[in-house]
């Protein structure tokens, strides 16, 4: 089968990774990694939305407009007292927002006009395209700096966003790396393999760090998101084709993935990409579930995953042979029929972000045929709380937060 061979082809475009690739990171100033327009303050008056009327009806305080800064004419209209009082705009942080579903999500977000999206990519003139040839207009966005493969870049980008003044209501945890073809490991700046490095370990520190401002929030919905996927549950046909996510007993991640002392996977086994990447997102999915343990009955936050369709288009691919990226997306739209095109899949995950009927914490949402959303069942790995509690160590060992 044509598309059997593509799926097990080497890769024609991938370049070869000899032994261990060091990511490159751009060293940043306080201010470099902030948009010029992010002095613009997000204070609107808005008129009464959906949202505002949802939180009417549950009973939530409706936010108050602050003090304006010099840069903005006053815009309380004392003419119109009823709309005196309303709600302030709600940030999300959306990570990889470059491309995919997080830039789809970051548009349909824009969309719901009292919502700012902080970018945050690690290719500050690629995010600032996209967002304009998708034509989210310039005040509902600001582009961050952030490289989820340096934990010094993600501290900076979480000092950055704190010096930008902005509330945090809601991070997405988004961005990825996929290398099914890679013969070799390569590596994050702290010599963590990559996909894992990325995909989870970047994600874990940011997450870590930016609960606190979380917490500060008094945005009513605050949420935190980390994106899964159907390839990391093995209750799944998906989740069942080879190579299958595994984390084993931990013993490469408690060795540091670095290739040299310890495997690069965290079973401790030979390095493979595919594996690399589905086992990243059972992290993923793992943490959310411990986060939800340790921090939502204290905090209010609503921790939750998501797997939202075969988005078989996106740069997610970009690593594949070409003939799986051609065959790849008809597979998935008249075979499996898994398939969701980067619009629907945006709004998905926009619905995460800041639908109030999906407000439960340590949920895997999913969608069935008819787009409605419902409360997934993980795989017995991606459910096992043992292994989440360890995996959580470990991983703040790592990271270099014990
Ligand atoms: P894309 O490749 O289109 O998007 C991935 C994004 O992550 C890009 O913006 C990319 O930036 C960014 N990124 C990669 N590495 C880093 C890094 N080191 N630092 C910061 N940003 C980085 O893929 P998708 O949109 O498909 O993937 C988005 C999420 O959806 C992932 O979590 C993936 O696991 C998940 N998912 C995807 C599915 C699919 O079928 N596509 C199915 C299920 C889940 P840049 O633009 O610079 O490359
Ligand atoms: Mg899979 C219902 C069947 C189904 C679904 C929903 C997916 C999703 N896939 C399904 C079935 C199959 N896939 C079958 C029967 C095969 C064998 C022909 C197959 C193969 C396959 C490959 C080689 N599928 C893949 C790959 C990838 O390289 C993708 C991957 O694993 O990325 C990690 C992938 C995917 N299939 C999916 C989804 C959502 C992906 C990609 C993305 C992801 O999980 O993040």
């Amino acid at each position: 089968m044509a598309l059997q061979a593509a799926f097990s082809l080497p890769s024609a475009i991938s370049t070869p990774k000899e032994g261990k690739c060091t990511a490159v990171h751009i060293k940043e100033t306080s201010l470099a990694g902030i948009s010029v327009r992010d002095h613009l303050k997000d204070d609107l008056l808005l008129p009464t939305t959906t949202f505002a009327k949802d939180f009417k009806k549950r009973g939530v305080p409706f936010f108050v407009v602050r003090a304006q800064t010099a840069t903005a004419a006053p815009i309380i209209k004392d003419s119109q007292p009823e709309q005196k009082k309303t709600e302030r705009q709600f940030n999300v942080v959306v990570t990889g927002a470059s491309s995919g579903l997080g830039l789809a999500t970051a548009k349909a977000l824009a969309e719901l006009e009292n919502c700012h999206v902080i970018m945050a990519c690690r290719n500050f003139l690629k995010a600032e395209k996209a967002a304009k040839s998708v034509g989210i207009p310039k005040e509902n966005y600001t582009v961050m700096h952030l490289d989820l493969a340096s934990l010094e870049s993600v501290r900076q980008f979480v000092d950055n966003f704190r010096r930008s003044g902005r509330p945090l209501d809601v991070l997405v945890c988004n961005a990825a790396v996929y290398q099914p073809t890679a013969k070799e490991p390569s590596f994050t700046a702290e010599g963590f393999e990559l996909s894992v490095g990325t995909n989870h370990l970047g994600h874990f520190l940011l997450a870590r760090l930016l609960l606190d401002d979380l917490k500060q929030s008094d945005y009513p919905m605050k949420r935190l998101i980390i994106v899964g996927s159907i390839t990391g549950n093995t209750n799944t046909l998906a989740g069942n084709i080879p190579p299958k996510a595994n984390l084993g007993d931990l013993r490469g991640l408690v060795g540091g993935l670095n290739g040299v002392s310890s495997s690069p996977m965290i079973d401790g086994g030979e390095f493979d990409g595919a594996k690399a990447y589905k086992d990243s997102k059972v992290c993923n999915m793992l943490t959310m579930q411990e986060f939800h343990r340790r921090y939502h009955e204290e905090t209010g936050i609503a921790f939750a995953s998501l797997y939202p369709g075969c988005i078989a288009t996106t740069g997610l691919f970009r690593e594949h042979v070409p003939l799986f990226r051609l065959l790849f997306p008809p597979f998935q739209k008249y075979i499996t029929k898994g398939y969701v095109s980067e619009e629907e899949a945006g709004k998905r995950l926009a619905q995460v972000v800041s639908d109030p009927s999906l407000e439960k914490s340590g949920v895997y949402w999913s969608w069935n045929k008819n787009s409605s959303s419902f409360e997934n069942q993980l795989s017995k790995e991606a459910s096992d709380a043992e292994k989440a509690r360890k995996l959580w160590e470990i991983s703040e060992k790592l990271v270099g937060l014990a």
